[in-house]
Order: structure tokens, then sequence, then C-alpha cells
């Protein structure tokens, strides 16, 4: 463990021992002292083993790693993405239009706004029904073919913005290799009046391509080949690839390979979203986002929402052996938000070495899950409440719902509220008893059930609180995390943007893909091979 993490390691053994029920009866301003507010978000950090001291140490050992420097060298464009020579830029592409940043002497910021203003022309041209189809009918639904970061930010995005998109328009995500995916898909549509945005940053990726393949021949079986630019559009980084598949450039919104994928929602791979919503709102997101990068570059660490929200995960992380932390949004409209954020901390943080080249001696990023409250509390809460593994949990809800029906909505956040109290607070053996004796249980009854009755409480959590979700709330929110994974790569010292584990699958998965035509297995492990020959006898 580096020695920088000494000191916690210290303290962390007494605040293994503080019970949280006790830190609030101590304290009847803990609520106060330990909440902060930043763009549109309301954080509630309260409910953590954490003191003034606690903190004070985790800011220090923030510093002691460089955080803020880091930070700065991120937002100036230094090229911190060491093992791709690149510099990590998702946050330029919210930055206002007058601003200006330079990499290697251009000024990126009137790129991004010419692409934005593209995007801006195209879908309001769809939104509107003058962009028509091959025979004239208007575009109705939109089906955006990438995988990973290039379907994942659009997919969440869309399905949090449900109630800004446009009525009439239908959008769809196509990802997975999986025929079964496709057949789904595109049942029920009409080639005449759907859109295709073929979505890849590389325009390589097999799954991608595969889908993008049958879904034009799915197309030309009504359509001709001229037909191919009214359906077909792409985003990508790489012109060529996409000419070549036969988009027109003319249809192609390009972005740059200073934007990871997992980061990518902010540059054109965001076009399923400005077709829902419309550009005037899609600005309102990226505004929301850097209104959370304003404050992550201004605001003291101690008082810091996105280091703060690290600084608790990786304060159970590291000293409390946690080793997965749970997202339940109590808003049904980001049902998506878990998985988004699975890719975002999972893929950026889920690394065994250092920035530098050596074995990391911490743990780093942990499993990331997590569904829709209140339905979560009736599936796997029981873990939580007492399982074995203490798991920390961020709640997020929205105050004011986006439906009339406000009886739902209270019962809703009653619930939500009440979980992390429940977490935080558990049940003692005294009030376990007084409970089942004021329903009439015998004395013999009480004392068979009570040691299932007993909850242990003195679980974490954070609570996020926004007014209602909006395009800006949403761009605060995910610019939150993104800050969240950059804090605690910075602590781990990972380079959280690259994603070496994934591009072995893609080579693996190649190899294998000719076996089996082959049938030559003999470089493989028995499993492998094995599973090989059972499917070519299938085949
Ligand atoms: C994201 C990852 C990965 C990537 C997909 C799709 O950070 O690199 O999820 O987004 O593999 O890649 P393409 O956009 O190049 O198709």
């Amino acid at each position: 463990m580096p020695t920088e993490f000494t000191p916690l390691l210290q303290h962390a053994g007494e605040a293994r021992q503080w019970k949280l029920r006790q830190l609030f009866d101590d304290d009847h301003q803990r609520f106060d002292h330990y909440s902060v507010e930043a763009a549109g978000l309301f954080l509630d950090f309260s409910k953590n083993h954490i003191s003034g001291h606690t903190l004070q140490l985790l800011t220090d050992l923030a510093r002691a790693c460089h955080l803020e420097q880091q930070r700065d060298a991120m937002f100036s464009g230094e090229r911190i993405n060491v093992t791709e020579d690149r510099p990590v830029l998702h946050t330029a592409l919210r930055l206002p239009a007058q601003a200006k940043l330079y990499v290697d002497e251009k000024d990126i910021v009137s790129d991004i706004q010419a692409v934005l203003s593209r995007i801006g022309t195209f879908s309001e041209r769809v939104r509107k029904g003058s962009w028509r189809g091959f025979a004239n009918d208007v575009i109705t639904d939109i089906v955006n073919i990438g995988i990973g970061g290039s379907d994942l930010g659009p997919a969440m995005t869309c399905a949090a913005m449900r109630t800004f998109t446009q009525d009439g328009l239908r959008l769809h995500f196509l990802s997975n290799v999986d025929g079964h995916d496709i057949d789904a898909t595109l049942s029920g549509l009409n080639p005449r009046s759907t859109l295709f945005i073929v979505a890849s940053k590389s325009f390589t990726t097999p799954e991608t391509m595969l889908n993008a393949h049958a879904a034009r021949r799915w197309f030309l079986q009504q359509g001709q080949e001229k037909d191919l630019p009214k359906h077909f559009v792409a985003v990508s980084t790489n012109a060529a690839a996409v000419q070549q598949f036969g988009i027109d450039t003319d249809n192609m919104f390009p972005f740059w390979d200073w934007v990871g994928g997992r980061f990518s929602i902010w540059s054109a791979i965001g076009l399923p979203l400005a077709l829902a919503i419309g550009i005037e709102r899609f600005r309102e997101f990226l505004d929301g986002a850097h209104a959370m990068d304003t404050h992550f570059q201004s605001a003291p660490l101690e008082r810091n929402m996105p280091v703060l929200l690290a600084l608790m995960g990786f304060w159970y992380r590291q000293f409390f052996g946690s080793s997965s932390h749970l997202i339940a949004p109590y808003h049904h409209d980001l049902a998506l938000f878990p998985s988004y954020l699975q890719q975002l901390e999972m893929e950026s943080n889920g690394k065994g070495t250092s920035r530098d080249g050596q074995a990391l001696t911490t743990p780093s990023a942990p499993v990331i899950w997590g569904s829709v409250g209140s339905n979560g509390q009736h599936a796997y809460f029981q873990l939580l409440h007492q399982g074995s593994d203490l798991i920390p949990i961020d709640f997020i809800a929205a105050l004011k719902p986006a439906h009339p029906h406000l009886e739902q909505h209270k019962v809703l956040l009653a619930n939500c509220f009440a979980q992390s109290e429940a977490l935080m607070r558990g049940k003692s053996q005294a009030e376990a008893t007084t409970d089942m004796q004021a329903q009439g249980m015998s004395a013999e009854k009480i004392q068979a059930l009570l040691p299932h009755r007993i909850f242990p409480g003195n679980r974490p959590s954070n609570t996020l609180l926004m007014e209602s979700l909006t395009p800006a709330t949403l761009g605060a929110l995910v610019a939150l995390y993104e800050h969240k994974v950059f804090v605690q790569g910075v602590l781990w010292n990972i380079n959280s943007f690259d994603q070496w584990g994934v591009e072995l699958g893609k080579v693996l998965a190649g190899r294998i893909l000719t076996e089996l035509d082959t049938g030559k297995t003999e470089l493989h492990d028995s499993s492998t091979a094995g599973l090989i020959a059972r499917t070519r006898n299938a085949m």
C-alpha cells in the first residue's frame, strides 16, 4: 500500500468501530455538515462512516496524489492517456461556444461547434419532417447501431429524456451481435420511414459492422442503393471506412480520438439524443455538464461534489473491504443509468497496473451494479440489510416528477428515504423485541424470532437529489460520475482512459470465428476446443 495511505489506514481502524446512529446522535447538524450542492444537484453524504478528521485525511491524500494538478492537466489537453498517447478532452465538448482550447496549436472548440451546428441542422430537418425517406415518408423510427460507448450513452440518455422526446419519434438501439437483437429491433419497422445511425468511433467494430450490413440488406429489400443516403448516416472518427461502407461523408458526423468511447455522449455520438429532444435541449444537456466541470475545477476539495463522491467510494473500497457499489435510481427513466455507470467506472478503473506500469498493491474499481427503486427493494435489498457484505449505495431521486401521479411519487420518495434510513439505523434487539411485543407475540416466540428480526444497520449511502430530471440535470449527473471516476483513477494511480482488456477480447473472437469454419483448434485449451467442436457439430 502506498505510504500516503498510512494515516488513513490507522484512522480507518477506528472508523470501522463507529456506529452511524451514534454519529447522528452526536451531531444534530450532521446533514448540514455533510451535504453539498452544485450544478442543480444536491448530495447528502452524511450517512457515511466519516468525521471531519476523515475528510481532512482523505483530502490530504488527494492533494498528495496531485489531484488538482492532474485535473488541470486533463482540462487543458495534456496527453494524460499515457498508454494511447492522447489528450482526454470530453470536457471540451461542453465548453461554451465562444471558449478557445488549443490542441497541437489548433483551436478545437470551433471544430466542436461546427459539428454541433451540423447536428442541429440535421436533427431539426428530421424532427420537422423535411428530411424524407426515399418514398417521401417522414422519418418516424431511428435506429442507432453501435456498441459499448457508442450505445450505452445514447440509449441511457434517450431513455432518461423520454418525456422531452418529440411525439411520433421512436428511438431504437441495436447493439448486440446476437441476431435476436436485430430481429427484435427491425420487426415492425418500415424501411421507408426508418433512419439508421451507424455509430462507431473506429468503424471497424465487428458487432456494429455486421449489424450495419444486415440493416443495409434489410433496407435494400425495399429501397435501392441510390436511396441509402436518405436512410443511413454515420458517426465516426474514420471517414475512409465510412465511405467504404457506402455512407456519403456529407452524412457523417465526426468526432476525435481525444474522446474516449465511454465519454463520448457529448460528441456526435449524442446524435440520437439531439434527434429526440432537439438541439436546444441537447445544448442544455451540455451546459449542465459544463456547470459540473466548472464546479469540479473551482470548488475546494472539501466541498467538491465529484471529489467527495470519489473519496467516499475509495474509503469503503480501500479500508472497509467493500467490493461492490450499488446505484439505485428512484426514477424510472434512469433505468439504464446503472448499466451506463458500469461501463464508465469498471472499464475506466478496472485495472491492475499503475500509470507507470507497476502492479497495483491496492484494490481498484469495485463492481458497479443496480437497478431502479422501488423494484430493487422487492428483490435484492434483503442482502443489503442483513447480508454479510458492506455495499455502499448511491440513491438518486428527483423531487418533482414529470408525470401527474403525485401519490405514487410521494410513495417512491418515501421508500427511497426509508431505505437509506433503515440501512443506516438498522433495528436493535430492544426495538425488535418491542415491535414483536406490540404484535402480541409470546415471549417464547419472540426469543425464537429475535435473531432474524435484528438488523445490524450501519450501512452507508449517499443520496443525490435534483429538482427534476431535465437535460441540464442529466448532464450534470453524468459529468459528476465522470469526474468521480477520474478522481478515483488519480488516487489509485490508474490511467482511467485506456481499455486493453476490451481489445484482447476483440482479437480472440476474430481467431475463434475462423476456427468455427476450419475446426483447427489445436492451439486452444480442451474447454475452448470442446466448445468450438460442439458448435461445429450443431451448425
Ligand atoms: C469505450 C470502449 C468501448 C467502445 C466500443 C465500441 O470506452 O472503448 O466500449 O466504445 O468497443 O467501439 P467503436 O465506437 O469503435 O465501435
